[in-house]
């Protein structure tokens, strides 16, 4: 017969019995709320934090031929308040450019390397022999190739080149959306890509900071992100209208954490995991994986402030969180 241990015992001893050094610093939650309004884990309406880009998707296309031409480009780049980061990216921009075909659709694909190291590409959306396509491209070369994208959804697509994980935190990654061949529901639509960043220590507080490997390894990011800037939709919110149809492309780029998408006052009425099968229905949040892309479809139900998240609330303490504001509330939320 196994004897039950009381849990409360059971820690104790393990206390005794830890060798573990006393930890010298622990960090404190801050005592004051940075935002007026419930779940806003950052500053509304904060002209600190610069916008990347608009967070709407781009509209259909109606070719069925897509030239997609990306340049890899290191560039120095501001990715929160008084931060530059030293990123990695497709086209100078982080997210790389959103693409937009439907299914059936070739995509004609050309990756120049203009970098002074060697990148590569993985288009989660094709399927192709990566010892063909996703090559290692040398700087000042380039690779051509095409895809026939055959399913519906948001993949994601990125850098493959060792370290992957080296190379999707310093901004590799975008976000490709195969349209089904009925179109979806007339919507708002929005891309949102989530990723982490990890900051090396530095003693100059001028010079871009770049990858901390071990912070990398051990899962602890400084800033978690919707669209490569901490919270700039919260900064910036969203306007959109009560009632309409609302449509997230949400990819989750990692390289490690999982996005928990949710919005504060809102249930999702639809929720397609890779836009393929039927959806789940009335969700109140859904786990995007790393590596994984699901489309959300919602209604806000009168004029006011709605909080986004990653429901994981480190993440959005660390910058994964933006708002919407629909039609025209009268000042915030009340709680
Ligand atoms: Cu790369």
């Amino acid at each position: 017969m196994v004897r039950r241990i009381p849990l409360l015992l059971l820690l104790a001893a393990c206390q005794t019995r830890s060798t573990a050094p006393p930890k010298t610093t622990t960090p404190s939650a801050p005592a004051k709320s940075p935002a007026s309004m419930s779940h806003g884990e950052a500053t509304i309406n904060n002209p600190a934090v610069p916008l990347e880009r608009a967070a709407d998707a781009p509209a259909r296309s109606t070719s069925h031929l897509h030239y997609v031409r990306l340049r890899t480009v290191h560039i120095s780049r501001v990715i929160a308040p008084g931060v530059v980061y030293q990123a990695w990216t497709f086209d100078s921009v982080v997210p790389a450019p959103t693409v937009r075909v439907t299914v059936g659709d070739t995509v004609d694909f050309t990756l120049v390397n203009g970098s002074p190291i060697p990148h590569s590409i993985d288009f989660h959306a094709a399927q192709i022999a990566p010892s063909r396509a996703y090559v290692n491209v040398n700087p000042k070369d380039s690779i051509h190739f095409r895809f026939v994208a055959r399913v519906p959804g948001v993949f994601m697509y990125h850098c493959g080149t060792a370290p992957v994980a080296l190379h999707i935190s310093n901004g590799m990654f975008g976000a490709l959306i195969v349209d089904p061949v009925t179109p979806r529901p007339p919507a708002r639509e929005f891309v949102l890509v989530q990723s982490e960043y990890y900051l090396a220590p530095t003693h100059d507080s001028t010079a871009p900071r770049s990858l901390d490997w071990q912070r990398m390894l051990d899962l602890s990011p400084d800033y978690v992100v919707f669209n490569g800037v901490y919270a700039q939709y919260a900064a910036h919110p969203i306007q959109v209208e009560p009632g309409e149809l609302l449509r997230f492309y949400v990819v989750d780029a990692g390289p490690n954490r999982v996005s928990s998408f949710h919005v504060v006052g809102a249930i999702f009425e639809r929720v397609f995991v890779d836009g393929t099968g039927p959806p789940q229905l009335g969700v109140q949040t859904a786990s995007v994986p790393v590596g994984g892309g699901m489309i959300f479809e919602t209604r806000l139900a009168e004029p006011g402030l709605y909080p986004f998240v990653s429901h994981s609330f480190a993440d959005a303490t660390k910058g994964a969180v933006g708002v919407l504001r629909a039609g025209n509330p009268p000042g915030s939320a009340s709680h």
